[in-house]
């Protein structure tokens, strides 16, 4: 499922509009997918504290949404351009990769509450596209 080149331009309209509040962005989406999804706690453990809103949640949720909005700029070239990460989360990190859905998933839905009107059904399937093209990217080092 690649990207159009339509995906692309809607993908960075929006961008546009957001990346002012990426950070809370990716902090909100990060402590929502470790509280309705408390099994992707495993991989932070080492956290003194995984609640929503917790300093490491707002540190590793902009570091998170820098690494999105890098890959936004990555569009043409995302496998080659992510492989490092891909390798991290691989073999450092050993993320299960089907927890990238996971977190693909609230951030689309972070996204669309603090968005509601930029958040267009047209805007709703470039980004779920996009973040689904971010996941096979990351994914591509396991095998
Ligand atoms: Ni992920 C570290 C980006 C999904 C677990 N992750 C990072 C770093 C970036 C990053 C950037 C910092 C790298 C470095 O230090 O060089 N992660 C992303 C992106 C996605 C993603 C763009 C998907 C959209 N990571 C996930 C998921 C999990 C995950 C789904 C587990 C459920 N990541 C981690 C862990 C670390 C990490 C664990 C190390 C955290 C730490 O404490 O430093």
């Amino acid at each position: 499922m690649s990207l159009t080149a339509k995906d692309k331009s809607v993908v960075n309209a929006f961008w546009s509009k957001i990346k002012g509040k990426a950070d809370v962005i990716g902090a909100e989406a990060l402590g929502r997918m470790l509280t309705a999804y408390p099994q992707t706690k495993t991989y932070f453990s080492e956290w003194a504290d995984l609640s929503p809103g917790s300093a490491p949640v707002k540190k590793h949720g902009g570091v998170i949404m820098g690494a999105i909005g890098e890959a936004v700029g990555l569009m043409d070239n995302l496998v080659g351009g992510m492989s490092a990460l891909s390798d991290l989360h691989a073999f450092t990190l050993r993320v299960d990769p089907g927890n990238f859905k996971i977190l693909s998933h609230n951030i689309l839905v972070t996204l669309a509450i603090h968005f509601p009107a930029d958040f267009t059904p047209e805007v709703h399937i470039a980004v779920d596209k996009f973040l689904a093209a971010v996941s096979a990217a990351l994914a591509d080092r396991y095998r």
